[in-house]
């Protein structure tokens, strides 16, 4: 572990992607934007299902049209070597349940719910390796609104409630929960995607786990540890729940202030824009100037930048994004020792 993390701490500047079938929708639903929808919960576009309490079924609607150019690898490598980075993060499953590999043990993935055929993480992987970028997966275990815990959920919600009525759904699908208990669902996909991951990948380098929700102390554990066997260089990052990951969070969009207690290793991830998947309505990029700043800050503290894209759903990085990012390349490359 010792040698993983000292290629952590070495590495400092990734690239996090967001994409999903959620990506298509651009952040609005039947003309509606996330924004607008009555429905509390966070303002971002991969948000979608549950900002609209959508259903399974009507969800599944959308890998059918999920087809991305094939030429998207190539590209998102390439855009993460010009911006100096060292290593990419994609979410191979984000909170919708949708795997972008070709799962063994869901149909809700690539291989089985779209036309495009291929496999997106292996394709993505591959091309990181070419360019000499090294590779990580973000993986949501806690929420997975298709297949996850979410009827267990609703189940803790109502006894705790006093009038039979979840208050408060905190990332739960509860509109049209899954049959699935939280450990059903452990057992039949996120333990097992886990294990398909770092066999289609040797060399991947990173999980990054997120959505801690019900999870428990040893259900948490046994993530960390299977990772352990199965791959001890694999860094594992803290959301995998009671702290069992490998460096500190310090939380989305968070740079740690000057003199706070700095942990040996820690990770701000940050958006270009507002939103981590894409959402065409969100034009609020960060400037090239802004984004130097966080990554000097950070770095300077001896942390991680893990900094966002979100493709659309053919696989395109909106254009100001990729040029803010090139842009910052030049500054990089340039002020890097290696
Ligand atoms: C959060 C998620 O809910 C967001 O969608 C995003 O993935 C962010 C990085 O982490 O917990």
């Amino acid at each position: 572990k010792q040698a993983a993390m000292e290629w952590y701490k070495q590495a400092r500047f990734g690239m996090f992607i967001h994409w999903g079938v959620y990506s298509q929708a651009a952040g609005s639903w039947k003309g509606t934007k996330v924004e607008d929808s009555p429905v509390k919960g966070p303002r971002v576009a991969e948000w979608l299902m549950y900002t609209f309490n959508i259903s399974r079924e009507e969800y599944r609607e959308f890998a059918k049209q999920f087809n991305p150019d094939s030429s998207f690898a190539a590209n998102i490598a390439k855009l993460a070597k010009d911006t100096g980075m060292k290593y990419v993060v994609i979410t191979a499953k984000h909170h919708d349940g949708f795997a972008l590999f070709d799962s063994a043990s869901s149909d809700w993935d690539v291989a089985d719910a779209t036309p495009y055929e291929g496999d997106l993480i292996k394709e993505l992987y591959d091309a990181c390796r070419a360019e000499g970028l090294d590779f990580g997966v973000y993986y949501s275990h806690g929420h997975d609104w298709m297949e996850g815990c979410d009827a267990d959920y609703a189940n803790v919600k109502k006894k705790n409630d006093p009038y039979g009525v979840p208050t408060r759904p905190n990332g739960k699908n509860l509109w049209d929960p899954s049959p699935n208990s939280y450990q059903d669902y452990l057992e039949g996909k996120a333990y097992p995607q886990i294990a398909e991951l770092i066999k289609l990948m040797p060399d991947l380098r990173l999980i990054w786990f997120d959505g801690e929700g019900l999870i428990t102390e040893a259900q948490a554990l046994r993530f960390y540890k299977m990772i352990y066997d199965l791959n001890p260089s694999i860094v594992v990052n803290r959301r995998v729940g009671y702290e069992y990951g490998d460096y500190m969070d310090a939380g989305d969009n968070t740079t740690p202030k000057a003199g706070e207690l700095v942990a040996k290793y820690f990770e701000t991830c940050g958006t270009a824009n507002h939103s981590w998947g894409f959402k065409a309505h969100d034009n609020n990029w960060k400037s090239t100037n802004q984004l130097l700043r966080n990554f000097v800050d950070i770095i300077s503290k001896g942390g991680n930048y893990l900094l966002n894209i979100g493709p659309d759903g053919k696989g395109q990085v909106p254009e100001p994004c990729a040029n803010n990012f090139v842009e910052m390349g030049e500054w990089v490359k340039v002020n890097s020792e290696a």
